[in-house]
């Protein structure tokens, strides 16, 4: 018999809505489900059938026959043995115990991945477990990604009703972001809701399309201006187009005078950026500076935002300020009477004032032990994980939790991460497949897959291109002896006597749980309740999309567009001539040449490659060069190149593209394995070999240098 059911996709962020066929044979008492098709919904009213490549693959990932099944336990000779997840989750309690016991609780961390984002009841319970056992050691993934999104905004303010809208943009700034791969977007950007078809009916509504990337991206080749930038110059560049912007009094003056503070100290400060200095230091056309800085204050709708590019290179917190600063003198806000684009279903309050909300410390989170760095709201720095592992000393990290994460391949500093995950006393891996940190675990716990369980699309309810209500429960089921993230907290919480508390209680432990009572549990305080987020699932309702309201009438908080840090800072950037300065060991003659990051539409990070109908679109990571370069360097396409930066070196594979800037290298992160090897061909590189944690992070959020690496290539 074959059912067919609706349900999101959940291999990325996106939510994609799929029907998948499901084949149901059942022998004596067992039932065995085999998911026999997956596609794209066209009658939805959001995504009109989009899918793409990966989650097309959805039978494959849950069916894979290498896939985890039973938890492992490695043992003394470093061989895994099967082990049931009761006996697992018993001594994993004894031993988290011992550690709370004789060391405190900071010595307990957890690292949430990429695997645990689109996993809505995942997150939720791993905080609400830190917070049982009182440790403050909550690492995300977010912290080697974009955190400058949020220390930016605390540190110069933002707006309560948020930057504008897409869908009525008559421009749009972006700053090293690729929505038509990875689906991907700061806010008031092009989202991955069926991002091609939105983006051609944008422009065939006028939508002038700005991008800044050094490479011909695929959102770049739609641009109506390109600005092949400097790899790591991107400070420079926004500062270039604020200068431009003052000079020339296209700012939104009565926005200005009414919301910004110290709009002179910014000027004074970006003066010294001429279209001409910006061009020579981003290896830009001088024209290009003045021709993007007037298209984007012609607006008079529209914003500038910034990805993954510019947020892992160096300055990247000011690099973010300057990006939102263009939106705040440029008054690029919801006023009153606007509405909000998506619906922030799952979060609580109805209203959005027209006002600032006051700057605030951009780093309140719980100190770390290392380098003076402090956390963020709610979780410490993953940059600093390794070194809170290996360094000696009271609050040490004993033992780690890698929930849906793959540090091994996706940390800087690749060699200090490996040393730590073999210091760990307890490493436990919760991940349905053996990645290069699970082979380094204790235990590895295989969760149920996207399919297999509940869920909200909570990084999208508020990025959704319309008030779309979304939620699946599970439409597979489980084979295995299978616990989700959220049954192995609950689980040791339960064994070690603490609570999981959550907005809408303490979870029962009682075993009376399951994923719809923790999703209750976890969104009891969302906007729309979750029996109507349930009811209402898959359509859209503009009705209860939050119309933003007038400013208190004492409303005072103003955004600081120059504090000293940030006017300190530009002038550190201004002394600067090539964006790589702050990394010790850096040379200019010797390091010549910048990688820097890109996504792949066929991998997720370092998951898909083991996937058949993946693995076919690829199985390296090329180092993506200028053919003139690789002329240059006697390369032909498919030839060994040795990259070395000042604290590593890997061997990559290269690959001739005129879509990249001279002087660049374009990889894709978390390839390879623990080892770079011969066999990059088919397993790929760790870039992040290439990439250290001792100079050159960010002042504020720690962020290591993970684009926009200084290196120099040779042919092996
Ligand atoms: N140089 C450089 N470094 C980078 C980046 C870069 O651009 N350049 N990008 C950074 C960014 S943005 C990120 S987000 C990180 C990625 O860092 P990570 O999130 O640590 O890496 P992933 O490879 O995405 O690991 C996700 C893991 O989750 C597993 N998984 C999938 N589904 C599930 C599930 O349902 N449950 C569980 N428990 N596991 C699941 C997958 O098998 C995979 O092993 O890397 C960062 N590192
Ligand atoms: N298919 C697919 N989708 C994904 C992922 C994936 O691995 N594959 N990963 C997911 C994750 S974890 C994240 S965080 C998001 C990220 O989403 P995005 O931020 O959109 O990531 P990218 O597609 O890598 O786009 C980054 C762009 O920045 C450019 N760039 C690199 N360095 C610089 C620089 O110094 N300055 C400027 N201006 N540009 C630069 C690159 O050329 C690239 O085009 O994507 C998510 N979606
Ligand atoms: S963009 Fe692809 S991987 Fe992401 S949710 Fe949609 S179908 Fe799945
Ligand atoms: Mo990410």
């Amino acid at each position: 018999m074959i059912e067919t059911r609706e349900t999101f996709c959940r291999f990325c962020h996106a939510a994609c809505p799929l029907h998948i066929d499901v084949e149901i044979n059942s022998t004596g008492a067992r039932t065995q489900e085999v998911v026999v098709a997956v596609r794209g919904i066209m009658e939805d009213p959001l995504f009109e059938g989009y899918t793409c490549i990966k989650g097309r693959q959805l039978a494959d990932q849950h069916h894979a026959p290498d896939r985890l099944r039973n938890p492992l336990q490695r043992s003394d000779d470093g061989s895994f043995v099967e082990v049931t997840s009761k006996n697992a989750l018993d001594d994993i309690a004894h031993r988290v115990q011992a550690i709370i016991a004789a060391h405190g609780p900071r010595a307990v961390a957890t690292y949430t991945g990429t695997g645990a984002f689109q996993n809505s009841i995942s997150m939720p319970v791993t905080q609400a477990f830190h917070s049982g056992i009182g440790s403050p050691s909550f690492y995300t993934s977010i912290t080697i990604d974009q955190p400058a999104h949020l220390t930016s905004r605390l540190r110069m303010g933002a707006w309560e009703a948020g930057w504008q809208n897409f869908r009525d943009a008559d421009v749009l700034l972006a700053i090293g972001y690729n929505p038509l791969v990875s689906s991907y977007a700061p806010a008031g950007g092009l989202q991955g809701t069926n991002p091609f078809v939105r983006l051609r009916r944008a422009k065939e509504r006028g939508m002038k399309l700005i991008v800044i990337d050094p490479r011909r991206s695929e959102l770049a080749s739609f641009a109506d201006l390109w600005l092949p930038v400097k790899p790591g110059e991107d400070p420079t560049l926004l500062a270039g187009l604020i200068n431009v912007i003052l000079q020339e009094s296209l700012h939104d003056k009565d926005f200005c005078d009414r919301w910004v503070d110290q709009l002179d100290d910014l000027r004074s400060a970006v003066t010294p950026f001429s279209p001409e200095m910006v061009a020579t230091r981003c290896e830009v056309e001088a024209a290009d500076v003045l021709t993007a800085a007037r298209m984007f204050a012609a607006g008079p709708r529209g914003t500038a935002g910034t990805g993954t590019g510019p947020n892992m290179a160096a300055h990247s917190t000011l690099m973010e300020h300057l990006a939102l600063t263009l939106n705040a003198i440029c008054g690029r806000v919801n006023r009153e009477g606007d509405v909000l684009e998506s619906g922030n279903f799952l979060y609580p309050g109805d209203t959005r004032r027209a006002q600032v909300i006051a700057p605030s410390d951009p780093a309140p989170g719980t100190p770390h032990r290392v380098r003076g760095l402090k956390g963020m709201p709610g979780e410490m720095l993953t940059n600093a994980l390794a070194e809170e592992i290996l360094e000696p000393g009271e609050g040490k990290v004993r033992c780690l939790f890698v929930c849906g994460g793959n540090p091994v391949v996706a940390f800087p500093d690749q060699l200090k991460t490996i040393a730590a995950m073999k210091d760990l006393e307890l490493l436990v891996v919760i991940d349905h497949r053996m990645t290069p940190t699970a082979e380094l675990a204790h235990y590895v716990i295989p969760p149920r897959l996207e399919l297999e369980r509940a869920d909200v699309p909570t990084v999208m309810d508020r990025r959704f291109a319309s008030a779309y209500v979304s939620y699946t429960p599970a439409v597979l089921q489980a084979d295995g002896d299978l616990l989700s993230e959220w049954e192995v907290f609950a689980g040791l919480a339960q064994r070690l006597g603490t609570p999981i508390p959550l907005p809408g209680g303490d979870l029962p432990l009682d075993g009376s749980a399951d994923d719809d009572m923790v999703l209750d549990f976890s969104f009891a305080k969302s906007r729309l309740p979750m029996s109507e987020i349930r009811a209402k699932r898959s359509t859209i309702h503009e009705e209860l999309a939050i119309k933003v309201v007038a400013a208190d009438s004492d409303a005072s908080a103003r955004f600081v567009v120059a504090p000293p840090d940030v006017v300190e800072e530009i002038a550190v950037v201004l002394t600067e001539s090539t964006g790589a300065e702050v990394i010790d060991g850096f040379d200019a003659t010797k390091f010549p040449f910048r990688l820097i990051s890109r996504r792949l539409k066929h991998v997720l990070n370092s998951l898909g490659r083991e996937i058949p109908g993946l693995a076919r679109v690829g199985t390296t990571n090329a180092a993506y060069m200028n053919p003139l370069d690789m002329r240059d360097l006697s390369l032909s396409d498919g030839e060994l190149v040795r990259i070395t930066s000042p604290s590593g070196e890997v061997v990559g594979v290269a690959e001739g593209s005129d879509t990249i800037k001279r002087g660049v290298i374009s990889m894709s992160h978390s390839w390879g394995g623990s080892i770079t090897d011969e066999d990059v061909r088919l397993h790929g590189t760790p870039t992040n070999r290439l990439c250290t944690v001792e100079s050159g992070r960010d002042p504020i959020n720690g962020m290591a240098i993970q684009s926009a690496i200084p290196i120099a290539v040779t042919k092996v």
